[in-house]
């Protein structure tokens, strides 16, 4: 798994440079949303339930999803499908304090799509169900510290769209 630091760090080292101007404006930018990024993970981490239940409700239920015969339909999908909501909220929390996307290609994408496709798992709901988390974390966090998490879901959603 790679942070922002690391990201700097690895690819100076490779290079057998010390670190020049760009390498520590890249540095400045992740220290100086740090307080900005801490804060909203904290709100996001206190309110996980609640987000996690209306971003839901608002993409998810009451769709032919959820009757008979849907994804989602009955227990035991309902219950996977909030758990993958749950993943999605909780390892885009971990990149933005990371500053980085490659946790999610480790961690969440890998073989993701694959799997879905093979369960009949639906790409477009499941996206609908990251922007949904997207909107209501907005709300949640601010406008500022929004457009930090909307890099990292739109990130599982572009990975999600595509081919692996
Ligand atoms: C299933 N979701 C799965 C499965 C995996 C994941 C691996 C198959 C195994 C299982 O059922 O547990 C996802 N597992 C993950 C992820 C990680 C992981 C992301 C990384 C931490 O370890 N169905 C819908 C909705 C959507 C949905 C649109 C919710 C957004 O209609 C989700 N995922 C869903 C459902 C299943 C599933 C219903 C069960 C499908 C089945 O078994 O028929």
């Amino acid at each position: 798994m790679k942070d922002a630091i690391s990201v700097v760090i690895d690819k100076y080292d490779a290079q057998g440079q010390y670190l020049d101007s760009a390498a520590v404006e890249k540095l400045k930018a992740y220290f100086a949303t740090g307080e900005l990024r801490i804060r909203a993970a904290a709100t996001i981490s206190a309110n996980a339930q609640t987000i996690i239940k209306e971003a839901t409700a608002k993409a998810l239920l009451y769709s032919s999803l959820t009757r008979t015969g849907g994804n989602m339909y009955y227990a035991r999908r309902f219950a996977a499908c909030i758990r993958d909501m749950e993943y999605f909220l909780r390892y885009a929390t971990f990149a933005m304090v990371a500053g980085e996307t490659s946790l999610l290609d480790e961690y969440v994408l890998g073989g993701l799509r694959e799997t879905y496709v093979s369960l009949g798992v639906p790409i477009d709901a499941t996206i609908k169900g990251i922007t949904a988390l997207r909107e209501i974390v907005s709300s949640a966090v601010g406008p500022q510290a929004g457009s930090e998490m909307a890099k990292y879901f739109d990130y599982l959603s572009k990975g999600l769209q595509q081919q692996q």
